[in-house]
């Protein structure tokens, strides 16, 4: 898999993807990630790449030329799946969004900033509008972050243990068990038993219980 991410602020995005899972993936050749800065397509003498909207009102809007030069190189370089614009008015992410995009080979997400992108940026040139959750961001690049490691670590071969991805909160729709480690005992509150039991389908039973419990409680629209 291939992401690009155009942006006015790589250097937001840049650590994400330089420590533990992302890293390693990227390190196996699982994934390249790029960064393309929006000032490098910047049009005039100022390195503009934003201006005045329309019809008056506070905040700056992404122009249309820098954004569709920076789309039309990469398009020249390689086809692309999805053209994503990360905008908190997009589809709200979740994991059958993150397990789909997944799947597919090349993707650019572009990355909302200030009041957003000419409206013709949204009309003609993405396929695809994605926010993470309903609060605002100052721009698009934490949620293109967030949306690209929800997608990485499903990629095979990220996890070190294949199956973990199977076990996670939202596979399935539930949340996930409650899960302990050593100490057995700390300051009186103890392991549950059963974990402790060698009793392998009695601790997946279990397992299953405290899932489907926790989900309940704490997330019953899940159940629906
Ligand atoms: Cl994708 N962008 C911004 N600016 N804010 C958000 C968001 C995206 N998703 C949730 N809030």
């Amino acid at each position: 898999m291939r992401i690009d991410i155009i942006t006015v602020l790589p250097e937001l995005l840049k650590s994400p993807f330089e420590a533990s899972i992302l890293k390693r993936a990227i390190e196996k050749g699982l994934v390249e990630v790029h960064l393309h800065n929006l000032r490098d397509f910047s049009i005039g003498n100022y390195n503009q790449v934003d201006d005045y909207q329309f019809g008056g009102g506070a905040g700056m809007v992404l122009m249309i030329e820098p954004i569709d030069n920076c789309i039309a190189k990469l398009k020249s370089e390689r086809n692309y799946d999805e053209v994503i614009y990360m905008t908190p008015d997009g589809d709200t992410l979740n994991q059958k969004m993150a397990n789909e995009l997944s799947l597919k080979g090349n993707l650019i997400i572009l990355c909302g900033h200030y009041k957003g992108v000419d409206q013709r940026v949204r009309d003609r040139l993405i396929t695809r509008e994605i926010s993470i959750g309903d609060y605002v961001l100052s721009g698009g690049e934490l949620a293109a972050a967030v949306l690209s490691d929800s997608i990485i670590r499903l990629i095979p071969g990220v996890l070190n243990n294949e199956t973990s991805a199977l076990t996670d909160t939202f596979q399935d729709n539930l949340l996930a068990p409650p899960v302990y480690t050593r100490p057995s005992e700390y300051k009186g509150d103890k392991v549950p038993n059963v974990l402790l039991s060698g009793n392998f389908p009695k601790i997946e039973q279990w397992r299953e219980e405290q899932a489907y419990e926790r989900t309940e409680k704490r997330r019953p629209d899940l159940l629906k």
